[in-house]
């Protein structure tokens, strides 16, 4: 029986890793990386000039969900013998400024209790070129990647330029973020660690976001995912919903467990989320249901060995120069360009500005890069910005 520890006051922590110490408020902007309305966040580059001049940073402020206790309005029994009230918008302190008011209709701007203002802060740094491509998210590609094309293509890339693992390695030797496992299973084959994702603002179960982890250190990918492993993803998914109906109250049929493909990371681990909540990366595109997984291999032992698995490349990784090379996937975009060339002012595209709304903006990339579509031309989709 593989030895279960459910909270980390079981865990053995050892030599734990002192993190560093930012100061947010010296951050310098150099460029707006993403402006994602629908998210509500925004991605920075910039520099810590008190820890480096040079040093690239990533800075992501995204707004929070709305936990439903915030807008509650009468103090329920047992919140009265609680000594700190919780913070409400239904208080003296919210702001109101009337928009207008117009019949039944009505809009307004308001400013809540500074507890509920709060932004959830994500810091990358120092940032690699790679950490810049894939957080300035523009033009996306979809290739079809046979199992051919993996082993001539894809491995020889993500072999030579992959993001570090050592985050993953800090979780799995207890060196970092100890103190966030939600549930570990220490078995060598089949054992795995659960905890909150990075993306997880930790306040509400109603966008929780954890990661499975295995323990297993030589699956990069669902590539590298046979019959063998069965057992480990059997394991994954009755533990891991086990641990989140014991922690979070959450039934395993209202759960989302799903890999990435392609990951950003090379270390098998299995995305966990409510169904209720679109979190993102769950996109047809890119999500593979473990469910799915674990069937497909009961019925083929190989089968991710031997299907053709599409994935989605963005502009600025050089994998897509890769597959450009072989499949020459943007010849749609380049046309597009040279004909944009030969456009006279009247008829020069719109550009884009602050005061519209997201959807229009990716609207209009696409009426941008997308022309007429030729029967012959190579299998290409062009999807919006992320
Ligand atoms: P992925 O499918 O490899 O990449 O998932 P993508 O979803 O970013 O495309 C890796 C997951 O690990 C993502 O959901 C990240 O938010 C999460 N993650 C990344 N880092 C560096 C950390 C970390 O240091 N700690 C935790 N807990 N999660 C992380």
């Amino acid at each position: 029986m593989p030895e279960q520890v459910e909270s980390s006051s079981k865990l053995n922590v050892s030599s734990e890793i002192k993190p560093p110490s930012y100061d947010l408020t010296k951050f310098r902007l150099k460029r707006i990386l993403n402006n994602n309305s629908k998210c509500k966040s925004i991605t920075l580059l910039g520099t810590f000039p008190d820890l480096s001049e040079t040093d690239a940073a990533i800075v992501v402020f995204e707004k929070n969900a709305y936990r439903e206790s915030d807008v509650a309005t009468e103090v329920s029994a047992n919140k009265e013998s609680e000594s700190e009230p919780k913070p409400s918008y239904f208080t003296t302190d919210l702001q109101v400024r009337t928009d207008f008011i117009n019949n039944i209709y009505a809009s307004f701007q308001c400013v809540p209790t500074q507890q509920l203002c709060a932004v959830k802060g994500t810091v990358i740094y120092p940032a690699t070129d790679k950490h810049i491509e894939k957080y300035s998210i523009c033009q996306k590609y979809i290739i079809n990647e046979t199992p051919d094309l993996y082993k001539s293509v894809t491995l020889p890339y993500i072999s030579s330029s992959q993001f570090s693992l050592d985050w993953v390695y800090n979780i799995l030797e207890h060196k970092q973020e100890t103190d966030r496992i939600v549930f570990e299973d220490t078995h060598p084959e089949n054992g795995f660690i659960l905890l909150p994702d990075l993306k997880w603002d930790g306040r509400n179960v109603e966008n929780l976001y954890l990661l499975g982890i295995v323990r297993k250190r030589d699956i990069k990918s669902l590539r590298d995912l046979n019959a063998s492993h069965l057992p480990l993803l059997r394991n994954l998914r009755q533990s891991a919903k086990q641990a989140i109906l014991q922690r979070y109250g959450l039934n395993p049929t209202q759960l989302r467990m799903y890999f990435h493909y392609q990951p950003s990371f090379y270390h098998l681990h299995v995305h966990i989320n409510p169904i209720r909540n679109d979190a993102p990366g769950i996109w047809c595109e890119k999500s593979h249901m473990l469910d799915t997984v674990i069937n497909n291999l009961e019925l083929v032992p190989d089968y991710y060995l031997r299907a053709s698995m599409p994935f989605v490349l963005y502009e600025g990784n050089k994998l897509l120069d890769l597959y450009d090379e072989q499949l020459e996937v943007r010849t749609i975009s380049t046309q597009q360009a040279n004909e944009a060339d030969d456009v006279g002012p009247e008829e020069a595209p719109e550009a884009f500005t602050d005061e519209e709304p997201e959807e229009a903006r990716q609207c209009k990339r696409i009426k941008l890069s997308t022309p007429e579509r030729d029967s012959n031309e190579a299998e290409l989709v062009v999807t919006p910005c992320a």
